[in-house]
């Protein structure tokens, strides 16, 4: 019988690093929201990519940062899990931002992990000599496998990481049907696309302070797609601000979810749009369930 190959390989670093632009790229279409705004994924998810015949299961996560909140909590702990678990981890660092107290940190708990990889990420936005102090570095702070450059934005560097990747992954059947696909269940992907649309045109703390919930989702007798969304806030001052002034806010992120929604899943689409306030959406243990995270 054949040999397979199939494992996990943990993404995680600081937040705005770049890890749900580089799993797209992987992937060749968006699985996970991505935004110029910090703590834009909220839970763990994987995307399976086969390199060769060997199966490569990534696992995006949100970044990692101080906790405050409840919410902030679940996250970070999503991450740290995610690379217990993980048959490799790649750490993604910002090349931008450099070798930060977050990135030593995060280096110091991984740092025992037995095929650890780093790359250097958005390295279109700097200049190659900048970058070798900081190889330098971090050669010395882990023994690394390799240390990655590359630019998940711009697809570079990302083929050669993924044969590098692939020769760490163990033995073993298939953990996944072998095609190309992730594991974000409808529904969510569908809120992920919404909430996606608020950190883009919504400004300041509002975005972290909103979920989305998908309630139902139907076909009509022509095929359309019926979604039906809440946008959930915490008070009304917040409902007044993502609604908008003749509720412009709201239509300008409805029509942009809606257009992506049809561009992705190639259907006609109408989304509804509610917002409620409900003041303890972030200490309802159901909120956290439903996006894949643990309530403590
Ligand atoms: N110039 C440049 N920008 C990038 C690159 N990769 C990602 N970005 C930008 O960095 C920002 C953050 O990207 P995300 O993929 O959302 O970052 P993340 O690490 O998933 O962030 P969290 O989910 O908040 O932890 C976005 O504005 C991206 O367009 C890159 O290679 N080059
Ligand atoms: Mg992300």
């Amino acid at each position: 019988m054949k040999k397979t190959y199939s494992g996990f390989i943990a993404i995680i670093g600081p937040t705005n690093a770049g890890k749900s632009t580089l799993l797209n790229q992987i992937m060749g279409r968006k699985v996970s929201i991505v935004s110029h705004k910090v703590q834009t994924t909220r839970t763990r998810l994987r995307a399976i990519k086969m390199v060769g015949d060997k199966q490569l299961i990534f696992v995006d996560t949100p970044g990692v940062f101080k906790p405050a909140r409840r919410l902030d909590r679940a996250m970070v702990s999503a991450a740290m899990s995610a690379m217990d678990e993980a048959d490799a981890v790649l750490l993604l660092i910002d090349a931008q931002k450099g070798i930060t107290q977050t990135v030593r940190d995060l280096v110091e708990k991984i740092k025992d992990h037995s095929n650890l990889f780093v790359a250097l990420n958005k390295v279109d936005a700097i200049s190659k000599t900048d970058l070798l102090p900081m190889v330098a570095r971090l050669t010395n702070m882990a023994s690394f496998n390799e240390i990655f450059m590359i630019s998940a934005l711009k697809n570079d560097g990302i083929n050669q990481m993924l044969k590098s990747l692939a020769n760490v992954i163990p033995e073993s059947p298939y953990l996944f049907d072998a095609t190309d696909a992730s594991d974000v269940p409808d529904m969510l992907y569908l809120s992920e696309l919404t909430r996606e649309k608020i950190y883009k045109y919504i400004h300041q703390e509002l975005p972290y302070h909103i979920n989305v919930v998908t309630e139902k989702v139907e076909t009509d007798n022509e095929g359309v797609l019926e979604i039906y969304q809440k946008i959930v806030v915490k008070n009304q001052a917040h409902k007044k601000i993502v609604i908008g002034r003749n509720g412009e806010q709201l239509k300008k992120i409805g029509t942009a979810a809606r257009l992506d929604i049809q561009n992705q899943w190639g259907v006609n689409a109408r989304l509804h749009l509610f917002v409620r306030v409900e003041e303890n959406w972030e200490e309802t243990a159901e909120n956290y369930t439903d996006q894949g995270l643990e309530f403590k």
